[in-house]
């Protein structure tokens, strides 16, 4: 149950707002806090005022399953004006998170404390929405327009330590001694009779309107379709003129974003990620296994990525690799790797070198003895996968975790190879591993839960996302790429460019086209792939036949001249399609944009559907997540199976119809659950 209670110590009052588990703005929270405001106000004997948190976390923001329905008053931004005309100091004792609605509110306290782990942001674009309380104006007054900018159209977080840097707090405390750093300065404010500090009061320091212009730019550039980031610039730049004014309009914004689709979309984004932590047959009172040391078997760039978010989380790692000059090679881009993110991040030199010494090569397999965790990380061939589990069984110490960083291969096959299959599991890392958050966590038939557990436990640790997954063959993910893969090869022989292809899907919301992406990626890969499996995507082949393998030899789907990353429509791409066309008999003609999607989603989809029947994967939210963090969805869009039910279930079962008629390809016949669900109205989500 919420509660905000007032406690005194001496002429100070603390207010301690207590609603697990993350202490969320509820309409009853927010009704309490106002009336022990105005308590405090009132009693005569109380000088100054701390707002405290209990539990893990000061407020992390409105409590977001009250968003959205009608609103009653006191609301956020109505506390913030109560304590902006409050005539006595308030503190704000800042622990855990302080995001969204609860930055809002410590900015309207008079003065901030943080302890040292606290992390601060304004995380409502990721909801499709913008700060409502004030933070867009209160922002800007205390940091810079710019800074401020930066932190509100990217949702991110910043430490307390730069926070404190930037002037967002005040001051920094020990966890411990929190409460006490706050009333301490509580005391002094009073004896030093020092006014409370109002950000309302002070100007935005001036800026060039060009910053507004080029966020702009940038925002429509860079989240292309995604509403929150452009409105979230509009109302950073409105902080320009005095509070009122745009205090108006950030409101205004806020509210109409609220009323709008995408806020409902990234709802469901945001509990499709609680959810997914949630397994059901996993018992919650499974003793914790504690990864302090990790192996990574393979020095090439998915080892190298997954050694580095080791590193970063602080775990010590032995990156392996029997060969020398890959060992080096490795490391070296490990290192440049680290470095440029260490400078996106701010992070300190000192700070670099300490992570980085956290990883100590080897070139011995024997050196993952002392490991409570290998991944391994060499290429994709099954036998020798086989092999070296086989070697880690011998070496690796009981209780160890073996993971393979496979993106397709059978992970049980591998556990085969063991005697401890029950300790063997598949952690699918996805390229560039420091960068890309999603793993999907693949549970074979013999993994323990405990292994299971502990495996999602430390995804989440490496700050990552752990969606859970059957061992079939290309898990979710690829499994459902590999459809969209076959059906773009099918758009080129009947008739589109592959330009036309890339722009439609850009249109629609990724940040690459499928063949652009191809490109970048390779597709010598997957056409070993399928020849080892017997399966022709005939454009795709023939474009390997000719050596086109992408960017890495200059020319794929399109032609890379001197070293360019920015591929140029090709002559010869056209005349190998051509040839292919005229071999299968297939007249071109042309695809329009929006065909173009249907027929790149909906097969996904119904393969997606299949996963979901045969239990490969859980949940439709897990689909979702997978292709927003995995593949570049649109999150604004929800995910493919929240977008199937956008557009109808029912529509998507009539077009995949069609298409298997008109294409003659059973495959792409409606799978059964998505029969069944528009047969009783339902779609994936209902
Ligand atoms: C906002 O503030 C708008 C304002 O500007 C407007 C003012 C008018 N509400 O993630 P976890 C639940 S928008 C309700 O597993 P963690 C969550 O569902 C908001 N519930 O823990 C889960 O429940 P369950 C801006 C919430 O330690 C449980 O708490 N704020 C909320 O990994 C534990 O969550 C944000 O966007 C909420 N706001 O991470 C912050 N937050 O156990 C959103 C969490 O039943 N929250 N729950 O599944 C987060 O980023 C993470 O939850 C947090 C903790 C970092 C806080």
């Amino acid at each position: 149950m919420a509660e905000v209670r007032l406690e005194r110590a001496g002429e100070i009052a603390i207010i301690e707002i207590d609603n697990p588990p993350v202490n969320a703005l509820s309409h009853a929270v927010r009704a309490a806090l106002a009336s022990r405001i105005d308590e405090a106000m009132t009693d005569d004997a109380v000088k100054a005022v701390v707002i405290t948190c209990a539990g893990r976390t000061f407020v992390a923001g409105a409590d977001i399953n009250e968003l959205g329905k009608p609103r009653s008053p006191p609301l956020t931004v109505d506390i913030a004006a109560q304590l902006d005309d409050c005539a006595k100091p308030v503190v704000a004792a800042i622990h855990g998170t302080a995001l969204g609605g609860g930055l809002e509110l410590a900015l309207a306290c008079h003065w901030r404390v943080a302890a040292p782990d606290a992390r601060l942001g304004l995380p409502e674009v990721k909801l499709g929405i913008i700060p409502g309380g004030g933070g867009t104006q209160r922002l800007p007054r205390a940091i810079g327009a710019k800074p401020a900018l930066d932190l509100i159209v990217s949702g991110d977080t910043i430490g307390a330590q730069a926070a404190l840097e930037a002037g967002l707090v005040d001051a920094l405390a020990t966890r411990d001694d929190l409460r006490a750093t706050a009333v301490a300065l509580a005391r002094r404010i009073v004896a030093e009779k020092r006014p409370p500090k109002r950000l309302r009061d002070r100007a935005v320091p001036p800026v060039p309107a060009e910053l507004f212009t080029r966020a702009r730019s940038d925002a429509a550039r860079r989240y292309r379709g995604f509403e929150a980031p452009l409105k979230a610039v509009d109302a950073v730049a409105a902080s320009m003129t005095c509070f009122d004014d745009g205090l108006k309009r950030e409101q205004a914004i806020f509210a109409e974003l609220l009323r709008g689709p995408q806020f409902g979309t990234l709802r469901h984004v945001f509990f499709a990620e609680r959810e997914a932590a949630k397994i059901s047959d996993l018992p919650t009172d499974l003793p914790p296994r504690e990864i302090a040391q990790a192996a990574i078997v393979g020095a090439g760039t998915m080892g190298g990525g997954i050694a580095l978010c080791f590193a970063d989380a602080g775990i010590p790692v032995t990156l392996i690799d029997s060969d020398r000059a890959a060992l080096e090679r490795g490391l070296a881009a490990l290192r440049r790797n680290f470095e440029s993110s260490a400078r996106r991040r701010n992070l300190p030199a000192a700070e670099l070198d300490k992570r980085l010494g956290l990883i100590k090569p080897s070139l011995r397999l024997a050196d993952a003895a002392s490991a409570d965790l290998v991944v391994e990380a060499v290429f994709e061939d099954l036998p020798l996968k086989q092999s070296i589990f086989g070697k880690l069984d011998e070496i690796a110490k009981p209780g160890a975790i073996l993971a393979t960083n496979t993106s397709y291969q059978d992970v049980n096959l591998i556990a085969a190879a063991t005697k401890r299959p029950a300790d063997v599991l598949g952690l699918h890392f996805f390229s560039p591993a420091h960068v890309m958050r999603l793993v999907e966590v693949v549970r074979a038939s013999a993994t323990a839960p405990a292994v299971l557990a502990a495996s999602l436990a430390l995804v989440r640790k490496l700050r990552k996302l752990p969606v859970v997954v059957g061992a079939a063959p290309g898990f979710v993910g690829n499994r459902m790429l590999f459809e969209r893969a076959r059906e773009a090869d099918r758009l080129l022989r009947d008739g589109a460019l592959p330009r036309d292809v890339d722009q439609a899907m850009v249109e629609f919301g990724f940040p690459m086209g499928p063949f652009a992406a191809t490109d970048l990626a390779g597709l010598d890969i997957s056409w070993r792939m399928r020849k080892a499996r017997g399966i022709s995507f005939p454009v795709a082949d023939a474009l390997c036949e000719a050596g086109r393998f992408g960017q890495k030899t200059g020319k794929g789907y399109y032609r890379y001249d001197g070293g360019s990353r920015d591929g140029m429509a090709d002559d010869e791409t056209e005349r190998i399609v051509a040839s292919v066309r005229e071999r299968l008999g297939v007249t071109s003609r042309p695809v329009a944009a929006g065909v173009i999607v249907e027929r790149l989603i909906y097969p996904m989809v119904n393969q997606a559907a299949r996963l979901l029947e045969s239990g490969v994967a859980l949940r439709p939210g897990d689909i979702d997540l997978i292709w927003i963090n995995g593949y570049g969805f649109p999150a604004w869009r929800g995910g493919p199976m929240f977008y199937a039910d956008q557009v109808g279930l029912a529509n998507v079962r009539d077009r995949l119809a069609h298409l298997a008629r008109e294409l003659g390809e059973k495959a792409l016949a409606p799978a059964p659950l998505i029969e069944r669900r528009v047969k009783e109205g339902r779609g994936f989500y209902s």
